[in-house]
């Protein structure tokens, strides 16, 4: 049955087109702003270098093991003769030390290379000595099931009297540091700006920074990319990167005259009572 050989080279040649065609599709892998850019924060395209990186290493290993494959499958077919007797008979060996040995030592020198390698990456986004020094933006806290972003309001302080309060829309703006404090109310949660390759878990009892940056302005998506109840897919939120400090400001001075209006009419009892 050398057919069988055929198709099992066909569907490896097309997994390797869809490798080679995925990087030039503008969604290719998470959500992208355009092409190009494909990516537009400092630790994305770290992320995404690593990325590709690992698909090389993958897809040349594909490559080879397929190519093995689909040889030995077409090479040792069962073949028959007039009389439906076998052709050859199989032979039985014990494997190779030796062979084992380097399988073994090859794939181990590439996971440490690979460890080695993206340790940087790693400690860029993840060590805390590695957090800007800038006041942070906002508090960000994930619960069953939505993101509530608090700001600092006029007095530039967290955690004061007159802070401003958004659900599911975080604000900031481009080629600036941002850092932010991710909390959780009830149960684990994942803050996942996709666009950013930002991904942190929001763990209750924890106080976590998070920060990050754009060179480029736009509205983007917040996920929460933990699957955190029955309405997970609720807690979609909206990144707006602004073009620039007033733009952002005018927002925020926006939402605050909003706030206080609406706090003003619950505080305020109905004429005619
Ligand atoms: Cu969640």
């Amino acid at each position: 049955m050398r057919y069988w050989s055929v198709l099992f080279g066909l569907a490896a040649v097309l997994c390797v087109l869809a490798f080679l065609y995925a990087p030039f599709s503008p969604d290719w892998w998470v959500p992208t702003a355009g092409t190009p850019p494909h990516v537009i924060s400092t630790f994305g395209r770290e992320i995404d270098s690593l990325f590709l990186i690992i698909l090389f290493i993958t897809g040349i290993v594909f490559i080879g093991t397929q190519i093995v494959f689909v040889w030995a499958s077409y090479r040792f077919a069962d073949e028959r003769d007039a009389e439906g007797r076998p052709l050859r008979q199989a032979q039985y060996f014990h494997g190779s030390q030796r062979l084992e040995v380097i399988w073994t030592i090859i794939p181990a020198a590439i996971l440490v290379f690979i460890a080695l390698y993206q340790m940087g990456t790693w400690a860029s986004i993840k060590f805390r000595s590695a957090a800007p020094r800038v006041p942070p933006l906002a508090e960000i806290t994930g619960r069953q099931f939505q993101w509530v972003i608090r700001y600092p309001g006029p007095d530039g302080k967290l955690n004061t009297g007159d802070d401003l309060f958004t659900e599911n829309d975080l604000h900031f703006v481009k080629n600036h540091q941002v850092l932010i404090y991710l909390k959780s109310q009830d149960v684990l949660h994942s803050f996942y700006l996709p666009i950013l390759r930002i991904k942190q878990d929001a763990v209750p009892g924890m106080t976590i920074p998070v920060w990050f940056d754009s060179d480029t302005a736009g509205q983007f998506e917040l996920v929460c990319a933990e699957l955190c109840g029955w309405g997970h897919y609720k807690m979609r939120g909206k990144v707006t990167i602004h073009e620039n400090e007033a733009e952002f400001q005018k927002w925020v001075d926006g939402q605050l005259a909003e706030q206080n209006r609406s706090q003003l009419t619950m505080a305020t009892p109905p004429e005619g009572r």
